[in-house]
């Protein structure tokens, strides 16, 4: 398998337009309805974009919680969320991200936490997150932009003594090292620790990354608990310099993707007097590939 060449964003097919995003990497691509049927080349060039660039921005969108699955099925399997009470009632395999409350007082969906962190989607899964989709529905006037930070260019930029030593480590991801106090005791069982490779291969640019975050990774094996979190310190403070950022400001409309095995991100706070609700589908992929 040879790696992608990197797209031509003159190349890209017709009527759709690309431009580099504000930041140190990604796309936004105009001119495309994905509420329509694509064809394969159109839906072929926007997976290729997203191998590129990592996050691929389609802004102007009218899209049903059934034409983002539809949408985000062409990507491959959905996984729902385990938070099951935020499941869209018609779509389990849509999960509503929202800061609002219904009329009754409930939640309109999961709420993003006070202080977000840095993340990998799903890495606490066997078969984490590939893609990451998330449509705007309402947004708030400023607030809520979602942060993302290139963990290939960081890890080809890391010290070489360090790159080294990162290469066939591995460390355990669970939901529960970021939020016990979400879980039931069921949801606890039912996602024990499992152990993913520190670098990973990416299945289609075969780029290197690094794939540990500071949500859902906890101990390094094989290392001292405290070297372990010495090292990871060391690894995030690289890693998640503005020399490695996007920050995606948020319109109506937007469908932002991204490529858990390329990327981690993180919200940031939303005013609370404004509404900010989002729909999110995620992709598995395979188990991340040890270099
Ligand atoms: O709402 C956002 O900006 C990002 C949400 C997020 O972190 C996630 O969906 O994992």
């Amino acid at each position: 398998m040879e790696a992608t060449a990197h797209t031509a964003l003159e190349a890209f097919p017709m009527p759709m337009r690309v431009q580099p995003l504000d930041g140190a990497f990604g796309v936004r691509i105009t001119d495309v309805d994905l509420s329509a049927p694509l064809d394969d080349a159109t839906f072929g060039a926007i997976r290729q974009a997203l191998v590129d660039h990592h996050v691929v921005a389609i802004a102007g969108q009218h899209l049903s919680a059934g034409e983002l699955v539809a949408f985000s099925e062409r990507f491959g399997e959905l996984e729902p969320h385990l938070l099951t009470q935020f499941h869209h009632p018609d779509h389990p395999a849509v999960l509503t991200l929202s800061n609002w409350r219904l009329p009754d007082g409930s939640p309109k969906g999961a709420a993003n936490p006070p202080d977000p962190i840095f993340h990998s989607d799903l890495s606490y899964r066997p078969t984490p997150t590939w893609v990451t989709l998330l449509y705007a529905v309402t947004v708030p006037d400023h607030g809520g932009d979602t942060l993302f930070a290139d963990m290939a260019a960081a890890y080809d930029a890391l010290p070489a003594d360090l790159r080294d030593r990162l290469d066939g480590l591995r460390a355990a991801h669970n939901y529960a090292y970021r939020y016990p106090e979400r879980m039931t005791d069921a949801q606890r069982d039912a996602n024990p620790d499992v152990v993913h490779p520190v670098v990973r291969l990416h299945p289609d640019s075969l780029k290197k990354a690094v794939f540990i975050n500071p949500s859902f990774t906890g101990p390094i094996l094989g290392l001292p608990a405290d070297e372990g979190e010495a090292l990871k310190a060391r690894i995030y403070d690289h890693c998640l310099a503005d020399r490695f950022r996007l920050r995606y400001r948020w319109r109506q409309g937007d469908l932002l993707m991204w490529d858990n095995a390329a990327v981690v991100h993180s919200a940031t706070p939303a005013p609370e007097d404004q509404e900010r609700t989002m729909l999110r589908t995620t992709v598995v992929g395979g188990a991340p590939v040890p270099v």
